[in-house]
């Protein structure tokens, strides 16, 4: 029993482990299946609309690298289209950026007129509760909060890193935890 009682504690410890990584690991490919781009009118103001960023989220750009690039600029360049002194560049094609602080995160295409047809996004990690309600012009309600995890958080910060966790991460490891009860029920 005493083995079995271990398996269990060191088994959630995992699933906790797993969930917490896991919850800081989201990645979002900027304008999904059309990529990054300036043809085929891609929406990447509504493409992030739909999106809750998060601190640890990773920002995925993928493009031609002979025809497009990936700028981060600050907000009155990121309004001009401005991308003279960048913040920082990127080029393979292939750009992840993790994102570590809140707020807006401005970035451009610096291929002259890209950016102009409406080659740029804004990353914004709200400041406030994960769920902040955005004014809706059409009267939509707020998405609703992420379900509760079930799992005992040992510290009031990993407590606060599980209920930033997304919904299919918390689903993962609930069922790792049950497969980790069944596991210790055949010892
Ligand atoms: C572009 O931004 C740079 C750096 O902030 C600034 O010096 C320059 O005047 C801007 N150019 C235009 C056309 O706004
Ligand atoms: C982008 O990079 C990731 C990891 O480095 C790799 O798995 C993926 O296949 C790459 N995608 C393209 C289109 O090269
Ligand atoms: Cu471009």
């Amino acid at each position: 029993m005493a083995l079995a009682e271990r398996v269990v504690a060191q088994a959630l410890l995992l699933v906790m482990a797993a969930s917490l990584q896991l919850s800081h690991a989201a990645v979002y490919k900027v304008g999904d299946s059309g990529g990054w781009t300036s043809i085929g009118n891609i929406d990447y103001k509504q493409w992030a609309a739909t999106k809750t960023f998060q601190v640890g989220d990773i920002i995925h750009f993928e493009y031609n690298a002979q025809y497009h690039n990936v700028m981060r600029v600050t907000h009155p360049m990121y309004r001009a289209c401005n991308a003279t002194a960048p913040l920082a560049t990127y080029t393979t094609g292939n750009d992840t950026i993790t994102i570590t602080t809140k707020g807006h995160h401005y970035f451009l295409c610096g291929v002259p007129g890209h950016c102009q047809a409406g080659q740029k996004v804004d990353i914004n990690v709200l400041r406030t509760s994960e769920t902040a309600p955005t004014p809706s012009p059409s009267g939509l309600s707020p998405p609703p909060s992420f379900p509760s995890v079930g799992i005992p958080a040992p510290s009031p910060s990993k407590a606060t890193s599980l209920k930033a966790s997304k919904g299919s991460f918390s689903k993962l490891g609930l069922a790792m935890a049950a497969f980790a009860v069944f596991v210790s029920g055949l010892h």
